[in-house]
Formats: C-alpha cells, structure tokens, sequence
C-alpha cells in the first residue's frame, strides 16, 4: 500500500476515507484490488490502506465471513460524483444486485468526506451506520484514531471506545 508522503501537504483536494468488504469470490484478492482502483478514480489518490481484517457477518448473519479493510484517498471529485465513481468500480469488479446486506462480491462505502455533513436522496455521509460497526471502526482507527466524526463531534477512538457491536473482527493481513 502506498503511504502519506509529506508533499501531500497542499495538494488540493479533499481527504475522504473509504470503508471496503468482501465474502463472494476470494475477498483477499477483491479488497486489494479495489484499493487499487481507488487510485485510478479521476482526479483522485490513494494515500493508504489499513490492514486487512476477517470480520464476522454483521445483520444478515447466516453468510459468509467478511474480509474488510478501509482505504484513505485524496480528491478532488465533490461528494456525489466519488459515491457515483465508487458506484462505478463495485459495477467493474462484478458488483450485482442482491439481497440487503446479503453477499457481495464487493461493497465500497463512503464513509467520510473531509468534515462535510451530507444528507441527500442516496447519500448520506459520514455513513449513516459507520458508528455501530466494529468492522469499519476498528480498520479506520487504526488508519485515523484521531479523525473527528462531523456530526457527533467525537474521535473515531472514542466512538471505538463506546461501540456495543461485540462481533468479532480480526486484523488477517497487515497493511
Ligand atoms: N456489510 C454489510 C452487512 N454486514 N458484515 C461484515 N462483517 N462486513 C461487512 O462489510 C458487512 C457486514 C452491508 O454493507
Ligand atoms: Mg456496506
Ligand atoms: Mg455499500
């Protein structure tokens, strides 16, 4: 994975953090792949990605176990034509419709745009479930512990530290 070099100190662009997961096909391979492909977004970089985690099935339960990992990038794309370029790759990777939170070959979330509050029609950012999830919190802590969540005003640390989800989420692969 690449990692934050300082001479992206003032390049312009926003720093958007995206939560990505697996169970169809081989998740490694898709997860690692779709970090690529967040670099190849127009007017877009990837600056990291965490390691990858091995997360039990959060809701839909009766499915396979999930590989999760989040990745930070830089854009200059506004917030709705990313969630539309992320849109796109989940559809060139294979990405079909299926049942609501049922197996996916992969899932590319939008989960913070800088400090931007976004509530529209299909996009609501930070991600309306972000805070209640283990396997988005624990990956995104490890990549920005001190990142504020825009609408609670709290550090993802401590929405880590007040989280009630207790399933089980494995660091697998180091980034
Ligand atoms: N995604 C869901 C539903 N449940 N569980 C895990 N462990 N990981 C996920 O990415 C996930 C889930 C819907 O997006
Ligand atoms: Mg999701
Ligand atoms: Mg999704």
């Amino acid at each position: 994975m690449e990692s934050f070099e300082p001479s992206e100190k003032g390049v312009p662009g926003v720093v958007a953090f995206i939560g990505i997961g697996a169970n169809m096909g081989d998740p490694v391979v898709g997860c690692r792949d779709a970090v690529r492909r967040l670099g190849a977004i127009p007017e877009t970089r990837l600056l990291r990605g965490s390691s990858l985690y091995r997360t039990e099935p959060v809701g839909t339960r009766d499915q396979a176990w999930f590989i999760n990992s989040v990745a930070e990038i830089r854009t200059g794309l506004r917030p709705r034509k990313l969630f539309e370029a992320l849109k796109g790759v989940e559809r060139e990777m294979g990405r079909t419709e299926g049942p609501r939170g049922g197996p996916r070959i992969i899932d590319l979330d939008l989960l913070l745009y800088g400090q931007e509050v976004v509530a529209e029609e299909g996009l609501v950012i930070p991600h309306p479930e972000m805070h209640r999830r283990r396997f988005v919190l624990e990956p995104l802590c490890e990549l920005a512990s001190y990142a504020i969540h825009p609408a609670f005003g709290i550090s993802i640390r401590g929405l880590l530290d007040r989280l009630t989800d207790a399933s089980t989420v494995e660091r697998c692969i180091t980034g």
